[in-house]
C-alpha cells in the first residue's frame, strides 16, 4: 500500500473518557471518514489483538492510540488530536460540541476518579 492511500487507524477503548474525546474531536472535525475505527472492550479478543499489533511499536500502551503512517504509532489523546487539527487546519477550540463535553462530562469524571482513588487510599490499612 502506498501513503497516499494509507487510512490512520484509531484504536478506542469502550468507556474511556480519552478515548471518546479523540473521537468526538475526529467525527466534530468531519474527519471521521478518514479513519478506521477499532473499538474494544476491555478482556475482549479485539483488545488482544489490538495489544498484540501495537505494543512492539510503542514505549507504553494506552488508549485512544493511532496508527498514522504504516507502522507508526502514538498515543496520548492531546497529541493525537493536535496533529489532525494541524493536518485538517481545524481549531479544537473552537469545536462546540467537544468543548461541552470537555467541560461536562470529562471533567466530571476525572473529579470523580480522583476522590475515588483518595477514598480508596483512607481505606488502606495504615502502616
Ligand atoms: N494521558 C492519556 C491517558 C489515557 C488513559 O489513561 N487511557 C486509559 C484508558 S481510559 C488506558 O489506556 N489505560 C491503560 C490500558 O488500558 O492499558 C491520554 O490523554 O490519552
Amino acid at each position: 500500500m502506498t501513503d497516499a492511500n494509507f487510512r490512520p487507524t484509531l484504536y478506542v477503548k469502550q468507556g474511556c473518557p480519552f478515548s471518546f474525546k479523540t473521537l468526538l474531536f475526529v467525527l466534530e472535525a468531519g474527519l471521521i471518514d478518514r479513519f478506521e475505527v477499532r473499538e474494544f472492550a476491555q478482556g475482549s479478543d479485539e483488545e488482544a489483538a489490538i495489544r498484540a499489533e501495537i505494543e512492539p511499536h510503542l514505549e507504553k500502551v494506552s488508549f485512544p492510540a493511532v496508527q498514522y503512517a504504516p507502522g507508526q504509532y502514538q498515543t496520548e489523546s492531546d497529541d493525537i488530536i493536535a496533529r489532525y487539527a494541524r493536518e485538517a487546519n481545524v481549531d479544537p477550540a473552537q469545536l462546540p460540541v467537544l468543548n461541552i463535553y470537555l467541560n461536562g462530562v470529562f471533567k466530571r469524571v476525572g473529579q470523580l476518579f480522583r476522590e475515588n482513588m483518595e477514598l480508596k487510599k483512607q481505606l488502606e490499612p495504615a502502616e
